[in-house]
């Protein structure tokens, strides 16, 4: 394989000691993979492109953050439009500029994705100004509800609604953000006895430690990391809440989702390879709840698992090593008896970690319920 030597560290592979871990399990190559990167060699993307498990589904935009769904045996996915705003990188995310949403949809799972155009822009959103981030999607008596974070016009990222007769759109925005809202990643689960839940939060850029005590703390505003618990300290939760039957307001306060060690205890701060950061996603198989969520500066994918949809969850493993690009993101459905990780990654971009590339790849259980890790990257290294 032809090494490219690439400075700009925008563009580089985002790897951290756990994943380097990770990687160095999986194989020879993933071991040759992270040689290159410590040595700050890049990766001709050109390649990588050919042999990487998957392409993405559409390559006319960059799209991020897939929320898929079924329905009317259609398969619909709703991700983030990435687009290049010129916002300079910061570890706020605000090179995350994005403006506008466009739903996805497939026939079958290897069917060409179909851009059906426009579903909802900031510009229609009466209380929002910026940053359309990772939307996610559901149906309820025949009207489809799009969620979606956005900042308002205080700088502070709720989570809206948009409502439309057609899975596609467009989408009718409510005027208000849903009430009690805040941070990003909504996820909006419907369980089996037909209640739905919203699950929601990220760290960071996501202003997640800033709720800390209820009301949003607007203090050392340029600092992605102030407020963190310590190392030591329990990790910063996710949160869930009841949604009311009309799917439009919280019909609770929401509640913390606790994710726990295999003894019972929360995840540390300083386990970095385990602890939430955001990108939350619910499933269930065989009567059992999974969590699953980005670990976010270790770039895993991360499950744990629970008996209801409130948890405790207990940590069980990693359903997706590193991909390129600095985050990740994820959604999980059942189509014809088989199941799927939709998620995104940055190789279309080469690299640009603001211009993702949504994808899709099978998505296996072993025996036990345990998810079988997936890793993006596999291709022989010369
Ligand atoms: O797309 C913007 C943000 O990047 C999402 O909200 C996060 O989950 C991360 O993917």
């Amino acid at each position: 394989m032809k090494l490219t030597v690439l400075k700009n560290s925008k563009f580089r592979i985002a790897l951290s000691n756990a994943v380097k871990k990770q990687w160095y399990k999986e194989s020879r190559n993933q071991k040759k993979i992270r040689i290159m990167s410590e040595e700050n060699k890049s990766i001709d993307y050109k390649e990588l492109e050919e042999k990487v498990i998957a392409q993405p589904l559409v390559k006319h935009i960059y799209t991020a953050d897939p929320s898929a769904h079924i329905f009317n045996g259609k398969i619909y996915i709703y991700p983030s439009h990435d687009i290049d705003a010129g916002e300079a990188f910061d570890d706020l995310g605000s090179h995350f500029d994005m403006e506008d949403y466009h739903v996805l949809s497939m026939d079958n799972i290897d069917s060409e994705a179909i851009d059906n155009g426009l579903a909802l822009h900031v510009d229609d959103v009466p209380w929002a100004e910026r940053q359309m981030w990772a939307p996610e999607a559901n149906e309820k008596d025949g009207t489809y509800y799009l969620f979606f974070p956005s900042k308002d016009y205080d700088g502070i990222f709720r989570i809206g609604v948009a409502t439309s007769s057609s899975p596609t759109g467009l989408f009718t925005a409510q005027p208000e953000a849903i009430k009690g809202s805040f941070s990003i990643d909504p996820a909006a689960f419907k369980d089996n006895d037909g209640c739905y839940y919203m699950y929601f939060g990220g760290l960071w850029g996501g202003q997640l430690q800033r709720w800390k005590t209820g009301t949003f703390n607007a203090d050392q505003p340029k600092s992605p990391t102030a407020f963190l618990p310590g190392d030591d300290e329990a990790a910063l939760l996710p949160y869930v809440a009841k949604m009311t039957d009309d799917l439009l307001e919280f019909a609770e306060e929401p509640k913390e989702i606790e994710i726990l060690d295999k003894n019972g205890k929360l995840l540390l701060t300083g386990n970095n390879d385990r602890r939430f950061f955001e990108a939350s996603w619910m499933h269930t198989y065989k009567g059992e709840y999974y969590f699953s969520y980005s670990t976010g500066d270790t770039h895993l994918l991360c499950y744990a698992t629970g008996d209801n949809p409130y948890g405790p969850f207990t940590y069980q493993g990693v359903i997706l090593i590193p991909v390129v690009g600095w985050t990740s993101h994820h959604s999980i459905i059942e189509f014809k008896g088989k199941w799927y990780l939709f998620y995104h990654d940055c190789i279309l971009s080469e690299g640009v970690t603001h211009l993702r590339s949504v994808k899709c790849t099978e998505l296996k259980y072993k025996e036990d319920g345990t998810i079988e890790t997936i890793n993006p990257i596999n291709y022989k290294m010369k």
